[in-house]
């Protein structure tokens, strides 16, 4: 009996230790050889490899898209990888521009581009060709369309996609009340695929009856160009006498919309709202131009950005439906099939901070 139950610790023994050699080789001490933890199972992204990579904005002329980069810096730095280049072409309106930097990157042969993508489907091509490549292509603030049929592993998702139409809708609702009134919806360019996304979720949360007398009376894109977007907010009150209320989903559209109000001395009139950065609103907020707007952090998106593509691109993290990660200073996040699109994966960031007199000057 003795000699049972000794013989059995031995093998229970024995068992432990190859349980815990089989787990130290999953979790990738041999870097971007090993197989990265299954679904479920927590990694905690590490650094001490190299990467290279092409973190890629909308435009360059925005500088949102510096405070993504100099996030997606911070993340490199403390895992003691050299920074992505930051590329991106000279306006939003650029397309071609924007294609041309992916398929440069694929020639360079980079470890990683990481995208804000501007061109909609049009991107895939040049998206599928640089994960042939053996490229990591993830995708943040904006997503690939067709995703994993086009090459993407990821969507970085800055807020849940889902939330934003309500988000907007209730700014609305809180702005011109329970008579309501019509609104104008001024966004970026029309290949955008994440404001394309909130539009379309927005009309979603407009047929909820507690918003019917807030009427959506026209959608017009300022192109994410400051000139182009005031342009077209004095057009929109030009053609539309009873406008209460000019919905920007950009950061840049919402900031000329209400400088186009106020140099027409139309604030009381016509109020502006949307998703705006705190530093281009606290005018118009304070001066009641745009008295409610929300935002996230495009810091934390790019940091989150970098650390989720470098542990994909070393072989810590999987690119799959369950795989959970840490990620520095912004903990946990696990991935997930992407709601709003057919067959991509996400992480979401979130959430919104809504911004009124408050609390702009401080954000
Ligand atoms: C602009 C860009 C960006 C979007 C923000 C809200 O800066 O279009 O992609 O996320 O607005």
């Amino acid at each position: 009996m003795k000699k049972h139950r000794t013989l059995l610790a031995v093998v229970a023994g024995l068992a432990l230790v190859m349980a815990a050699c089989a787990e130290e080789q999953q979790a990738g001490g041999g870097g971007g050889q090993a197989e990265a933890p299954g679904p479920g199972e927590l990694v905690t992204i590490e650094g001490g490899e190299d990467m290279s990579g092409v973190f890629i904005p909308k435009a360059t002329d925005n500088p949102v898209f510096d405070q993504a980069n100099d996030g997606a810096v911070e993340a490199a730095e403390e895992l003691g990888a050299e920074p992505a280049s930051f590329e991106g072409p000279p306006s939003a309106e650029d397309i071609e521009g924007q294609i041309q930097i992916m398929t440069n990157a694929v020639t360079q042969g980079v470890d990683a581009v990481m995208i804000s993508n501007n061109a909609a489907e049009q991107i895939e091509p040049a998206a599928q060709q640089a994960q042939d490549a053996g490229i990591t292509v993830v995708s943040w603030d904006s997503p690939i369309p067709s995703g994993a049929d086009a090459g993407e592993s990821l969507f970085v998702a800055q807020v849940d996609f889902d939330e934003t139409g309500e988000v907007m809708a209730d700014m609305a609702l809180d702005l011109l009340g329970e008579e309501g009134g019509e609104f104008a919806i001024l966004s970026a360019t029309p290949d955008a695929a994440n404001q394309n996304a909130w539009i379309e979720d927005m009309e979603a949360a407009l047929e909820d009856p507690k918003y019917e007398n807030l009427e959506l009376v026209d959608t017009v894109y300022g192109n994410d160009d400051p000139e182009d977007s005031y342009d077209q907010a004095l057009a929109l009150v030009d053609q539309y006498p009873d406008l209460q209320l000019i919905m920007a989903p950009t950061t840049v559209g919402i900031a000329a919309a209400a400088e186009a109000m106020q140099d027409e001395d139309l604030c009381g009139q016509v109020l502006v709202s949307g998703l705006g950065l705190p530093s281009d609103m606290v005018e118009f907020t304070l001066n009641g131009c745009a008295p409610e707007f929300a935002l996230w952090s495009f810091t934390d998106l790019g940091y989150l950005t970098y650390y989720a593509t470098y542990g994909i691109a070393t072989g810590q993290v999987q690119a799959v439906e369950g795989a959970q990660f840490e990620a520095g200073r912004l903990g946990e996040y696990t991935i997930e099939p992407d709601p709003t699109r057919d067959n991509g994966l996400r992480i979401v960031m979130g959430p919104f901070t809504v911004y009124t007199e408050e609390n702009v000057e401080e954000g």
